[in-house]
């Protein structure tokens, strides 16, 4: 049964999609790296930037006070998203997934972690949830631990009670792999991280945009996503962490609209969470992402996830029959994320994206900022087509008969 019951009505919210590449019909399977934006979120930017583009919370005047009105209001779309208690947590604007761990790195594992403290996190994660972590090691000592991969990128089964112990202050894992599209089990990690007292911070950037989030159901101490992979606009993202976390931690930067008060010989921070936004923030894009996730909650997240796991299977067994693909990644898994990532005999990668691009169909190649994982499967990269709401199993078909084709020109 299709998650989505009219799929042309959600295509044409979408306007690149009535759009062309190389003078075919766009194809567009590169929702991993990026989605594409619905004209609600174009609708909700423009809007603020026509009609009301006054900064926050500083006027007196009215045209300000809209402004702060929505960007107030953008945040209680994100509480709906993913379900935050504003007594238990809040959610703090970010340039994206990538400044989320950052601000979590540097304002709170940079002051607070000693030699011989653990993190724990494993060799799948994006860079934006694995290179903070080697750099807090490095000055604080910290030691990092992973926990264990099957050979197909898996975690595996007992690794979690045997990396996951007294010395863990903190376990940084993805909810979602960018390329393989694994999910791990979270609430084993949570269960584990939890009997150690070691808090947890959830990369969600890959599954918060196709999955239902409920943070008080998971969890977590901190999540973090990105707006443009969930039909919003570039620059924004948010952390959601637990309110007493953040109001204990130091703040990550430092200037206007962070503070409560400001004396020649010190300061005092505002209350969370102003006191995590420093300077003017990306209203236009605060405004955008909540557009977005008011889009996707007006569908249904349950809704979209439906709609992958039968691309997904579409997908999966298409692949199967051809005998010169390679899958990376634990395929069989049957609530996975929508992203393939495979390599044809003896091709490189870019020869097939390049030739996909030239039928019109857009994927990713390389790395996927994924080294470690690379490493793992022992390959230097791998093609990755990646779903979202608005692709078709008729694209899929599209797809795969490409692939026929430029494998027998590349032969
Ligand atoms: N974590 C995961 C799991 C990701 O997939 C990405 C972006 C990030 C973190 C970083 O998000 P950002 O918005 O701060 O950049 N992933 C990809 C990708 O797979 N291809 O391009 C970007």
């Amino acid at each position: 049964m299709t998650g989505i019951k009219d799929i042309s009505a959600i295509r044409s919210d979408f306007p690149a999609l009535a759009g062309t590449m190389r003078g075919k019909s766009l194809v567009y399977f590169d929702n991993g790296a990026t989605s594409l934006k619905p004209q609600s979120v174009v609708d909700a930017l423009n809007g603020y930037y026509r009609e009301y583009s006054a900064n926050i919370h500083r006027g007196v005047y009215e045209m300000s006070e809209r402004a702060t009105a929505a960007y107030d209001r953008a945040r209680e779309s994100l509480y709906r998203l993913l379900n935050v208690s504003e007594d238990q947590g809040e959610i703090i604007f970010t340039r994206g997934t990538t400044e989320a761990t950052n601000l979590v790195a540097y304002a709170w594992a940079m002051n607070t972690l000693k030699e011989g403290d653990e993190i724990v996190t494993t060799a799948m994660e994006h860079h934006s949830n694995f290179v903070p972590w080697q750099e807090v090691a490095r000055r604080t000592g910290a030691v990092l631990r992973f926990l264990p991969l099957t050979p197909d990128g898996a975690l595996a089964e007992k690794g979690i009670t045997e990396t996951i112990g007294p010395r863990t202050r903190l376990v940084a894992i993805t909810a979602m792999s960018n390329v393989t599209g694994y999910i791990p089990p979270l609430s084993d990690i949570v269960r584990a991280a939890r009997e150690h007292g070691a808090l947890v911070l959830v990369d969600a950037a890959q599954y918060a945009s196709h999955h239902p989030v409920d943070v008080q159901e998971l969890d977590c101490d901190f999540l973090a996503f990105s707006g443009h992979k969930m039909c919003g606009p570039t620059g924004i993202g948010a952390l959601y962490a637990r309110r007493e976390l953040l109001e204990s931690m130091e703040p990550f930067h430092f200037g206007g609209d962070m503070i409560r008060e400001v004396k020649l010989d010190h300061s005092t921070w505002a209350n969370v969470p102003e006191k995590f936004e420093a300077g003017t923030p990306n209203i236009a894009g605060a405004i955008g992402i909540a557009a977005a996730a008011d889009y996707l909650m007006e569908i249904g997240l349950d809704r979209v996830a439906r709609h992958e796991q039968e691309l997904n299977r579409h997908m999966r067994s298409a692949l199967a029959d051809l005998d010169f693909v390679t899958i990376y990644g634990p395929v069989e898994q049957v609530e996975r994320g929508g992203i393939f990532s495979f390599n044809l005999d003896g091709v490189h990668p870019h020869d097939v994206g390049s030739l996909l691009d030239q039928q019109g169909i857009a994927v990713r190649t390389g790395f996927h900022c994924a080294q470690p994982l690379m490493a793992h499967f022992g390959i230097e990269g791998t093609v990755r087509a990646s779903f979202y709401l608005y692709n078709t199993t008729a694209e899929v078909d599209q797809f795969i008969e490409a692939l026929h084709r430029l494998y027998r020109i590349l032969q």
